[in-house]
């Protein structure tokens, strides 16, 4: 398989690299960004992760590669530590079942925090419903140990998956984020209006924070706030960008 190969070679030749797409609250003031893994193959150019994701996890190759991104992710915290315009942000990474279910995925992370000196407050860890699907009680159990460590939770593509109401109640998360595709026809659906406003409302009901993803109009984000949820990502506020155009995003908003 050309795929597979290419990728052991990506992880070898340092061939992949993170995106940072900027997280908003209701005034537009920047919280935070979530990674996002991009391959720049040198032949055969950008690869995107949809292409080569589901791959890595079937081979196993997700848990070099998500070993990167939390290492990668945790540098990246600790330096923005040491600046005051981006002391504040959180950085979100998104976890795989596959790597979640790893024996040593929290240690993993554990030894990324003490060998970088990020703050662990600012590393949020993006979960989907399918994480738990092999056994609710071992998932929960490692998450709580991450929350006793100081880390967030979210919980990603909500509503999309199965068992979400189950999952809500059994998993220690502090953010739920609202997916993509019940953003996409706000405000004019109905129907997807009453769904975003129910998640809303149990979110909030719950205690969690809550963020929409793929917004793209002030349109969705002014429905979004009169509803209560104050959190935002999406192209109206930027796409994933190289690093250094992130900070620059953030500074400007300053
Ligand atoms: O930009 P977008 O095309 O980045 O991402 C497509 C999909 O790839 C999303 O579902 C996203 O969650 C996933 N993805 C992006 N980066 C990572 C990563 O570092 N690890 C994992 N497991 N998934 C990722
Ligand atoms: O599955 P996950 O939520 O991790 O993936 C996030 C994906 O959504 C990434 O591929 C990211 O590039 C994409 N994305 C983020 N904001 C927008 C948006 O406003 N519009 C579109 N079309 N895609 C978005
Ligand atoms: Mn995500
Ligand atoms: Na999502």
């Amino acid at each position: 398989n050309w795929l597979e190969k290419a990728l052991r070679d990506a992880i070898r030749d340092h061939q992949l690299t993170l995106h940072y797409q900027i997280q908003v609250d209701a005034e537009d003031r920047p919280i935070g960004a979530e990674a996002l893994l991009r391959w720049f193959h040198p032949e055969r150019g950008a690869i995107p992760p949809d292409a080569f994701i589901p791959l890595a996890e079937e081979t196993g190759l997700i848990e070099p590669i998500g070993r990167w991104v939390l290492a990668t992710a945790c540098g990246q915290i600790a330096a923005w530590s040491r600046q005051d315009a981006m002391r504040g942000l959180t950085l979100a990474v998104n976890i795989s079942a596959r790597q979640f279910e790893s024996d040593s995925f929290v240690d993993d992370i554990l030894s990324e925090i003490r060998r970088t000196g990020a703050p662990a407050d600012k590393l949020k860890l993006e979960v989907t419903e399918s994480l738990a699907i092999g056994d609710v009680q071992s998932s929960s159990r490692k998450l709580h140990t991450l929350r006793d460590n100081g880390f967030s939770i979210s919980l990603d593509d909500f509503g999309t998956g199965n068992s979400s109401l189950n999952y809500l109640t059994k998993l220690p998360l502090t953010q739920l984020k609202i997916d993509k595709s019940f953003v996409d026809e706000l405000p004019a659906s109905h129907r997807d209006a009453m769904v975003a406003q129910t998640i809303i409302n149990m979110g909030r009901g719950l205690g969690l924070d809550v963020i929409a993803e793929g917004v793209e109009t002030a349109a969705q984000r002014d429905f979004l706030v009169a509803q209560g949820c104050y959190s935002f990502q999406g192209y109206l506020f930027g796409k994933p960008v190289p690093v250094g155009e992130f900070e620059a995003q953030v500074r400007a908003a300053l």
